[in-house]
């Protein structure tokens, strides 16, 4: 059983897929292994088994990729509606899970008022998976989905989903065949997950929702490591004035999901701070043991662990 400090064990990247969303799906999207597949649509037998087992009490639980982000503009906003009213009905009353939201990014005022509909309702924030549609979501369009998680003190989780069609053929198309998994969690997502993050603080919308509180899974999407080298290239003359590491250290939250490595969260704690890390697994795309395990061993004192497995998270998702 997992030997751990006096705390309770939240993991906030914890996945399900919805029915109704996920006929939508089309290509590599579609589908997913049939034990990834089965998990996905599981809330009572073997997520709690497994929960139990790893010593995991609260999921907080957001569809996995792509959710919401390719809907037509059309049916986005009642589609949504849908699947978290459908997400509410199985987390409300229940002391193991909480969620985040869904939103429509293809139709932004209705997302920003989805937003303030289900964390009304109880929701921890909103998780964006990817492009919408085609467009990364710094573009001042999406920005009223920031002034109100800013509003409502809410994160927005920023999450991978697959590349974009032409950066999947002219990065990844050749090595695909072999190894799948590059153009998803072994590179492709972390590529476009942080690109997404760069971009956003370059955007401006820190500048003008300072409260906005943005969260990023696998430790950071590299940008822990890389955070020196993008602040000072950056700082040099003929740029426009901009404080990368103040934003990404302050503004950023980052979690373990998918990321069990030593070197890589130490890396993370010495650039953002014990305050701005927070417990995840990634399940069922990551299994629960390997991340409570790890835990277990990271060479950190009981104090700053439970900053990590908990105490972060209920200071940032109000729970
Ligand atoms: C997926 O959506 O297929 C996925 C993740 C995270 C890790 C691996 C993976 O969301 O395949
Ligand atoms: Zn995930």
């Amino acid at each position: 059983m997992f030997k751990k400090p006096h705390c309770p064990v939240i993991a906030i990247e914890e996945h399900y897929w919805d029915e109704e969303l996920a006929k939508t799906y089309t290509g590599g999207e579609a589908g997913r292994p049939g034990e990834q597949s089965k998990r996905l649509h599981d809330f009572d037998t073997v997520r709690i088994k497994e929960m139990d087992e790893a010593g995991i009490d609260i999921q907080v639980i957001s569809h996995g990729a792509p959710s919401t982000q390719k809907l037509p503009a059309d049916t986005a906003a009642t589609l949504a509606r849908r699947v978290n009213d459908r997400l509410h009905a199985v987390v409300a009353g229940n002391r193991r899970f909480a969620a985040f939201a869904a939103l429509p990014t293809a139709v932004p005022e209705a997302a920003a008022d989805e937003l303030e509909r289900t964390v009304k309702l109880g929701f921890k924030g909103a998780m964006l998976h990817g492009l919408a549609n085609g467009t990364f979501l710094d573009d001042k369009r999406f920005w009223p989905i920031y002034a109100r998680a800013e509003a409502l003190d809410v994160p927005i989780y920023l999450h991978p989903s697959l590349p974009n069609a032409d950066v999947m053929r002219i990065y990844y198309e050749d090595y695909v065949k072999d190894f799948p998994m590059v153009a998803r969690p072994a590179w492709g997502y972390t590529v476009e997950t942080a690109t997404l993050a760069i971009r956003l603080v370059l955007s401006g919308v820190f500048e003008k929702h300072p409260k906005l509180k943005i969260i990023l899974g696998h430790l950071g999407e590299t940008l822990p490591f890389l955070v020196w080298r993008i602040d000072q290239a950056l700082a040099r003359p003929g740029q426009k004035s901009i404080s990368f590491r103040d934003i990404f250290c302050g503004n950023f939250y980052i979690t373990t999901s998918g990321n069990f490595s030593n070197p890589a969260l130490l890396c993370c704690v010495m650039e953002m701070g014990i305050d701005h890390i927070l417990f995840a697994v990634d399940w069922p795309f990551v299994m629960n043991p390997p991340a409570t395990q790890w835990m277990e061993g990271v060479p950190l004192c009981d104090e700053d662990k439970a900053k990590i497995l908990s105490g972060n998270a209920k200071r940032l998702l109000r729970m």
